[in-house]
């Protein structure tokens, strides 16, 4: 699509100016101060990132350009008869920094229609595998598969002008987002319905073609879900971990593909994305331990202590910088009130949310005791049938794309350089605390 690309370019140009005027006349100025506890304990709190997409409050959560969670439902275009929005208006809001009309949409699913077709060696890739692998495993193998496709890397090979980094980078994202779907409805249909592969439906919307290829295009409700589970998992500002792992391998002038594969890796981690599959796998534990279906407040209470004692952690609470529930949380718990208000797992989560904080926070250590977008995810899909946890955070993955990718083609429209933060060492820091040595900005 010519007409979104050109109103990127001459966005990005304008924000480019503007950054330059900026940092002119206010380069120097200090935004913070780093502590030696900041450096040991994961770089808390230090900003060291600009990314233009969304920003996260400790106390409101997560906005998207300005715009929260509710305001999003309730403001971006809709499938016809839905009630959720459609992730191809957030992609253009995140992209662009308005909010898209019908048509901005409309135009966005045909493109990502027309682009969606997948060469045929990343499924013979995928097939390689076992089928155990882990559906993350398996995703990211076949990313990496589709590396071929790159756009940025031929032209890089043959010598692009630096000035059209951001227009290659574009046209991969659009290439990924648009093959993800595909890519991942496969893996799930391998590994959990014998490899009964369902073809592409060309008049459906992204997600609601997603929900499709996974072989739930008969259930309008799972539909939904897929717009608001791909709408709200797409974006969390530039500090999680597969956001700054994408930004990170992007800023070497790893192609898209590259970037966005290692960005996937960092999801899979059971402190970030994979904590969605924990929390059912947690869940579905209790209750069999327990031999009941809807364990009541008190053996949920028991049952945390007991994970607590065993040293792991409650998966689907906390949060780095989070401080409050998670709005994302509020929105999957509206959707259920609306839809699936008697399911006895999502009464569950309910219940667990009005166990766990305070248990948390009497351990005196936790800085944010609430729950996380995690904890309630994976109920909502159980519902509708998907119950194979270990592939729900490559439904995390699909989405996450939306945001990285965007933020990517801002990151080489703005020519972000190559990123490479100063490390210390401990005989270093001992000796500066001595007087002896000196660290590097101080
Ligand atoms: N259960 C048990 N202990 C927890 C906890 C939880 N849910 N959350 C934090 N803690 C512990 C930490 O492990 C840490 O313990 P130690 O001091 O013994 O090492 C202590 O409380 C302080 O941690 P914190 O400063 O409050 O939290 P961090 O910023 O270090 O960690 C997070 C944040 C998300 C990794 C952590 O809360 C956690 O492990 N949560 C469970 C996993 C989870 O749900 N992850 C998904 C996050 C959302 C996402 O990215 O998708």
């Amino acid at each position: 699509m010519v007409g979104l690309k050109e109103q990127f370019k001459e966005t990005a140009d304008k924000v480019n100016s503007e950054i330059k005027a900026l940092l002119k006349e206010h380069g120097s100025k200090k935004i913070g101060e780093v502590t030696l506890s900041q450096v040991y304990q994961g770089m808390r709190g230090i900003t060291g990132l600009v990314t233009e997409t969304s920003l996260l409050d400790a106390q409101e959560g997560i906005r998207f350009r300005g715009y929260s969670i509710p305001e999003l439902r309730e403001k971006l275009p809709k499938a016809p008869q839905g009630t959720e929005p459609l992730p191809e208006g957030l992609f253009h809001l995140m992209l662009m920094g308005e909010l898209p009309a019908d048509k901005d949409v409309h135009e966005l699913t045909a493109l990502w229609q027309r682009r969606s077709h997948v060469p045929k060696h990343v499924f013979d890739t995928i097939e390689a595998l076992p089928v155990s692998t882990h559906p993350m495993t398996q995703f990211v193998v076949a990313i990496m598969a589709m590396q071929t496709e790159s756009s940025f890397a031929k032209k890089y090979a043959a010598g692009m002008n630096k000035k059209d980094y951001w227009e290659a980078t574009f046209d991969d994202a659009m290439d990924l987002i648009a093959r993800l779907p595909r890519v991942a409805a496969y893996i799930y249909r391998r590994k959990y319905k014998d490899g009964d592969d369902i073809q592409p439906d060309g008049l459906l919307d992204w997600a609601g073609n997603f929900a499709h290829m996974m072989g739930y295009g008969e259930d309008e409700g799972f539909k939904e879900l897929m717009r608001l589970y791909m709408t709200i998992h797409a974006d969390h500002e530039g500090g999680n971990v597969s956001a700054h792992t994408t930004h990170l391998v992007g800023s070497a002038l790893s192609d898209p593909y590259l970037s966005f594969a290692a960005g996937m890796n960092g999801l899979a981690g059971p402190l970030h994305g994979l904590a969605n599959q924990e929390v059912i796998k947690w869940i579905f534990e209790m209750r069999e331990q327990l031999g009941v279906e809807t364990p009541s407040k008190e053996q949920i209470s028991e049952y945390v202590k007991k994970t607590l004692s065993e040293g792991k952690v409650v998966p689907g609470y906390g949060h780095a910088v989070l401080r409050k529930t998670d709005p994302r949380f509020t929105a999957q718990m509206e959707f259920g009130k609306k839809h699936l208000a008697d399911d006895p797992l999502v009464q569950t989560v309910w219940n667990i949310y009005e166990t766990v904080p305070p248990i948390l926070q009497s351990l005196g250590k936790i800085k944010n005791p609430w729950p996380n977008v995690d904890a309630h995810s994976g109920a909502l899909l159980v519902h509708y049938g998907m119950v194979e946890y270990e592939f729900y955070t490559v439904l995390f993955g699909v989405s996450r794309a939306l945001g990285v990718l965007a933020s990517l083609c801002w990151d080489r429209a703005l020519g972000l350089p190559l990123e490479r933060p100063k490390s210390i060492t401990t005989e270093l820091v001992k000796l500066w605390l001595d007087g002896k040595g000196e660290i590097w900005g101080d």
